[in-house]
């Protein structure tokens, strides 16, 4: 492979171009009318205009970028994550037009995205699945002899959902008949299929993907976990591996079932099979994702592996270059830095950056796809970036996360980072005794900063500012707030003059 096309835009296209770069490799950027002056476009060798701002005008319409592939002679794409990436139909289109997709075969890219026939795969493959159905239910009354059988609480679900669209809880026989019947019409009106199946309800569970790699020589390996419980409406905001809850054994076993999903779909290139992890240390699958992730970084840095440049290598037809059984050293975190506000609900925000600081040193990695002078609008995913750190322990990758987040400075929009900024010093996230409940239950009551604070935060503000003014106008009148540069600053002294600190 001598030119990848890279399918994508923000961090995501930035970091595949730094693994095409290191291997010798030329990339090709695509770019919207919006993403002209993006840094992945500067980042690539060649860049191709593709359409307007609009996704389905550009980073969705499957003819522009093969125009442009044909255009650039590429001779593979990436497709990256989210847009195009698990679309059996543009891997086709890529392979239909002689070019290489840098992920897995189409058919495995439709056996997992179709849920029902992923369970029944799964099944068959021996891979522990959620007692309950697979094929759709007949009527209410098959819906409670199933649910007598699994026990109550049941989940109804529809088979074309995902994502937690179309899924209900239900305690007891009473409340199912109705249930179904709700299901049923809104999986219809929602996804144009009303097929609706039955799993027994796992209470309380973490989100637990396992992280594999499988070449085109047969080999398959798994590269531990990566725990995802840290999320708000099935939006990924923190990850961190390993998991607080897995230790040597279960890591094998899980690994191992992750390993034989894989297999059993003739996976190749890089994969992620999620699991519910129970309390009692039960594990099931949930859905494979046949993509590269947004959270591959922090197996790369606990692993001491380049998850992108195995795909390309794998791509190219050379063998896996990970060995197996490898084990965690360390501890890594991700925190994804967002265009949403926090404080409020987390609506998305928009903006331009006026001013971007990013954090370095030992153990930390910033990802992202923004710099100064960026405008972050709504036509994308509003992922800006992510602070990914590592540390000897789980105690001292906090520890770095939160003087990371304390370097960090993104000035001219809201950003998620004043909700990382408080979780890391939460004393149940720190425990790491959460579950998938953690932000409705948890998180979001860390940002109720409680009236009083705020009101004497405004005040040491307002008269920092006065007397910051009123230094500009006369600082020789004020020797104490100009002091000798040795204890703190002037906005300090200001503020302890008025007993505020
Ligand atoms: C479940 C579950 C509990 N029990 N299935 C949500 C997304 C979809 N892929 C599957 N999901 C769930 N399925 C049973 N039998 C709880 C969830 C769930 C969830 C799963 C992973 C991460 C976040 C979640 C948030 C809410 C519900």
């Amino acid at each position: 492979m001598k030119r990848v096309l890279v399918a994508n835009r923000g961090e995501i296209a930035c970091r595949i171009i730094r693994a095409c770069r290191e291997e010798g490799i030329e990339a090709v950027a695509v770019f919207s009318e919006a993403d002209r002056f993006s840094p992945h476009v500067q980042a690539a060798d060649v860049a191709v205009e593709i359409g307007p701002a609009p996704s389905a005008e550009s980073y969705l319409h499957v003819e522009r970028l093969l125009e442009a592939a044909r255009r650039t002679g590429a001779d593979a794409v990436h497709p990256g994550y989210g847009f195009l990436s698990e679309r059996a139909h543009f891997a086709e289109a890529v392979e239909g037009a002689g070019l290489r997709f840098i992920g897995p075969p189409p058919a495995a890219i439709r056996a997992m995205g179709e849920k029902t026939e992923a369970r029944r795969r799964m099944e068959a493959a021996g891979v522990p699945v959620v007692p309950g159905t697979i094929d759709a239910l007949k009527d209410p009354q098959e819906a409670l002899a199933v649910a007598e059988r699994i026990g109550y609480p049941v989940m109804v679900k529809a088979a074309a959902g995902g994502g937690g669209k179309g899924m209900r809880r239900v305690a007891d026989g009473a409340a199912l008949p109705g249930a179904f019947r709700a299901a049923v019409s809104e999986a219809k009106s929602a996804f144009g299929d009303g097929s609706v199946y039955l799993e027994k309800f796992i209470e309380r569970p973490r989100h637990v993907e396992v992280q594999v790699v499988a070449d085109a020589h047969g080999r398959v390996v798994h590269v531990g976990e990566r725990e995802c419980s840290v999320q708000r409406r099935h939006q990924k905001l923190i990850e961190e591996t390993p998991s607080p809850v897995v230790d040597p054994d279960l890591r094998a076993r899980m690994g191992q079932a992750a390993v034989q999903a894989a297999r059993s779909v003739g996976y190749r290139s890089a994969g992620t099979v999620e699991f519910l992890l129970a309390p009692d240390g039960t594990f099931y699958f949930l859905e494979m994702n046949t993509r590269i992730q947004v959270e591959h970084p922090i197996t790369e840095l606990v692993y001491g592996v380049d998850l992108v440049r195995e795909q390309l290598r794998i791509a190219d037809g050379m063998p896996l270059g990970i060995a197996d059984g490898l084990r965690p050293r360390g501890h890594a975190i991700e925190c994804r830095i967002t265009a949403e506000d926090p404080l409020g609900g987390f609506l998305p925000a928009t903006g331009r950056i006026t001013y971007l600081r990013v954090p370095s040193g030992p153990g930390v990695r910033w990802d992202g796809g923004i710099e100064t002078g960026s405008d972050i609008g709504l036509d994308y995913d509003p992922l800006l970036g992510k602070l990914i750190v590592w540390g000897e322990s789980r105690e001292r990758a906090i520890r770095r996360m939160r003087r990371a987040l304390d370097e960090l400075l993104i000035v001219g929009l809201p950003t998620s980072q004043a909700f990382h900024r408080r979780v890391v010093d939460d004393p149940v996230f720190q425990s790491g005794a959460y579950d998938i409940g953690y932000v409705d239950h948890v998180g979001l009551k860390l940002l109720d900063v409680p009236p009083a604070e705020v009101a004497l935060r405004h005040a040491a503000l307002a008269v920092a500012l006065a007397e910051h003014e009123s230094r500009q106008a006369s600082v020789a009148l004020a020797p104490e707030l100009v002091g000798d540069g040795s204890g703190g600053s002037a906005w300090l002294r200001a503020a302890r003059l008025r007993g505020l600190r």
